[in-house]
């Protein structure tokens, strides 16, 4: 007996046993990097010396850095794609679209691992695929044939009934949840629909579930393949890559959360977290500035096809700008094709390519104070490129009403439901560049803004060390290392990248960590959520970080930590975390011992107290943090 996670689990387990908490191994079938992040990764592969990518599949797609605002972005794209066809990757070309949805259409399959350097590639358990983000250095890893090791997840059940109402979407739903779980209730778990109403739910509605399933924190989410998954795969002209899979009874669950699926009302995630839930009708009457439908939450065909018959014949409201970006090339010229876009131009909207853009603050950023309601997955403070902006998440539905009203409107009052015509894709996938058979002969092309990695180093046993910074709960990814259309175009130059770090949140940092050579971060619950970039990890450790000691962390990001070097820290004591302040200086004596044994004995000299910080790794990752990071260790 076991859930659709176990079973895929078991059928790919190298090292360890699937018992919650415990570290585990598995083989990686196929993996994903996106530009933003592959840089790094694909520099990361070179420096392992493997001379082609050992996965059944892995795929290197451009859809971040697309601006191109000077030769930089351009130069890293054509690095990537020399690099993919001397090491046996397909390459995704730029105007492709962006890597999740492009993978869940053309690669993503029931039953296979998938592991991708960006926090969202479990967008793929849409389909029934375990996929995984993870930090550049594990994907490099993985397509160097290594398993993938993390915690074993405990496995909740989701078990979905009824049918949604009219105007009501798959993103409704997640955000449901979001209300209910916030942004770390999924730390270490894995969440499966199952129940009576999944049959009702589409797959691209599904991926939009699972995509932001990301955003609780989760290890992944997974849906069952069932005929939906196979009609799908059909439309995608890969039927061969169906399989079944369902769980074998709800017993196998280690928790249950029950959803009615007819209950549920349109959402909004109020500023700044996507947990900050409450209705839509709520807000109804309130005046917003801008609105934008597209990222890899909801931009596929039946989500710009719901917005395209909601605004036919109609006109955007006059305080409203309102952009529209299509998930892939498969969504953009199927709506071109069938006459959608023309409606979607008429109404005013303004089209925008088919790649992540104004979602990672590339591009469109709204007016200052402006109120910016988007579809896509994150509201952090900043994200948008506008400071004192107030970023709301809804579906495409409430995207649509809004458009049209120029404020919080509840969909419902759109009237009749719109009929969208079955999608008749048009596939054609002239646009991803295949691989040689033999690559070696492939000259890697590299800009000047590729610069080398930081020196790294085996942990001291002794670092005595000021605290650089102390921080409050749910610190995101993108407070220790912001993106955007300025910083962005910097993720091959960590020397370069690292003058940002930290720098919404302290704009001194940078600067201090330089001059007092290096120290400690304090943290709150959740440190490091959101984005698996593992910039947040190497520009950090360029500045002399040398160890974090928060409540408790977010997967990625301690991987990261661990896979640069950096020692993750957990105070034994919630209560002593109020007890050490910005300055105060910190000595970690037998650090080593301290790691292998899980507990760390931290001396505040400020203070003149002393309290304990656990090490909770397995044992192979503290290994690794041991060496002084992947890298070190595999040297
Ligand atoms: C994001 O949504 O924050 C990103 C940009 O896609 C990141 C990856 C990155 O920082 O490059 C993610 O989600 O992992
Ligand atoms: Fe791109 Fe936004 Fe999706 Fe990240 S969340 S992959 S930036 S569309």
């Amino acid at each position: 007996m076991a859930s659709v996670t176990e079973k895929i689990l078991k059928e790919h387990l190298k090292e360890g046993e699937l018992e919650s908490g415990k570290e585990i191994s598995i083989k990686i079938d196929q993996t994903l990097t996106q530009d933003a992040t592959g840089t790094m990764a694909y520099l990361e592969f070179e420096a392992l010396g493997v001379p082609r990518v050992k996965t059944e599949l892995s795929v290197s797609y451009v859809d971040h850095n697309m601006l191109q605002t000077d030769f930089r972005n351009a130069d890293d794209h054509d690095y990537l794609k020399s690099v993919a066809a001397k090491f046996g990757v397909l390459f995704s070309r730029p105007g492709n679209g962006i890597c999740h949805q492009v993978h869940l259409e053309r690669f993503a399959a029931p039953g296979k691992t998938l592991l991708g350097s960006d926090s969202h590639t479990p967008t793929a358990g849409g389909v029934g695929s375990l996929a995984m983000g993870a930090g550049g250095l594990d994907v490099a890893l993985a397509m160097g044939g290594a398993p993938f090791t993390f915690n074993t997840p405990k496995i909740i059940g989701v078990k979905l009934s009824g049918k949604l109402q009219p105007w009501v979407s798959a993103k409704d739903v997640i955000l449901e949840l979001l209300n209910m779980l916030k942004v770390k209730g999924g730390v270490g778990k894995v969440f499966e629909y199952f129940g009576d109403g999944v049959p009702t739910l589409s797959v691209p509605e599904r991926a939009t579930i699972t995509n932001m399933g990301a955003e609780l924190g989760a290890t992944t989410s997974v849906f069952p393949s069932d005929d939906k998954t196979r009609e799908y795969l059909k439309m995608q002209k890969r039927e061969s890559d169906y399989v079944e899979l369902k769980a074998d009874s709800e017993a196998d669950f280690a928790e249950i959360i029950e959803l009615d699926l007819s209950k549920i009302e349109p959402n909004v995630a109020k500023p700044h977290m996507p947990d900050q839930v409450c209705k839509v009708t709520e807000l109804e009457g309130k005046k917003v500035n801008q609105v934008i439908v597209g990222s890899c939450t909801n931009s596929s065909y039946r989500d710009l096809m719901t917005v395209a018959l909601a605004l036919k014949g109609r006109k955007v409201h006059p305080g409203i700008s309102f952009c529209v970006l299509p998930g892939s090339r498969q969504v953009y010229e199927t709506i071109a094709r069938n006459g959608a876009l023309a409606d979607l131009i008429s109404s005013g909207a303004r089209i925008l390519e088919s790649a992540c853009g104004p979602c990672i603050g590339m591009g469109q950023a709204p007016r200052s104070g402006a109120i910016t309601v988007r579809t896509f997955n994150r509201n952090f403070k900043g994200r948008c490129g506008t400071q004192d902006a107030e970023a709301y998440l809804v579906s495409p539905e409430t995207a649509a009403a809004i458009a049209l009203n120029g404020v919080f409107t509840d969909p419902r009052k759109l009237g009749d439901a719109v009929e969208i015509p079955a999608a008749s894709p048009v596939i054609d996938d002239g646009m991803i560049i295949r691989p040689p058979e033999d690559g070696s002969n492939i000259e890697i092309v590299r800009g000047p803004n590729i610069a080398p990695l930081p020196d790294l180093k085996a942990v001291e046993d002794r670092i005595e060390k000021e605290v650089l910074l102390k921080t409050g709960d749910n610190i995101t990814t993108d407070h220790i290392m912001p993106a955007g259309a300025k910083i962005l175009p910097l993720r091959s130059n960590i020397p370069a990248i690292s003058e940002f770090v930290y720098v919404n949140v302290d704009p001194e940092f940078p600067k201090r960590a330089k001059e007092k050579h290096g120290g400690f971060i304090i943290g709150g619950e959740n440190y490091g959520q959101g984005s698996s970039r593992e910039h947040a990890a190497i520009a950090p450790l360029y500045l002399g970080l040398k160890a974090v000691i928060a409540k408790n962390f977010a997967r990625i990001h301690k991987a990261n930590l661990v896979n640069w070097g950096i020692v993750p820290l957990e105070f034994e004591k919630p209560e002593d975390y109020d007890n050490v302040d910005q300055g105060d200086v910190l000595v970690l004596e037998n650090l080593r011992d301290g790691i292998k044994n899980g507990k760390v004995k931290v001396l505040n000299k400020t203070k003149g107290n002393e309290f304990v910080a656990l090490c909770e790794l397995g044992e192979k990752s503290k290994d690794v943090l041991l060496a002084g990071g992947s890298i070190m260790y595999a040297k």
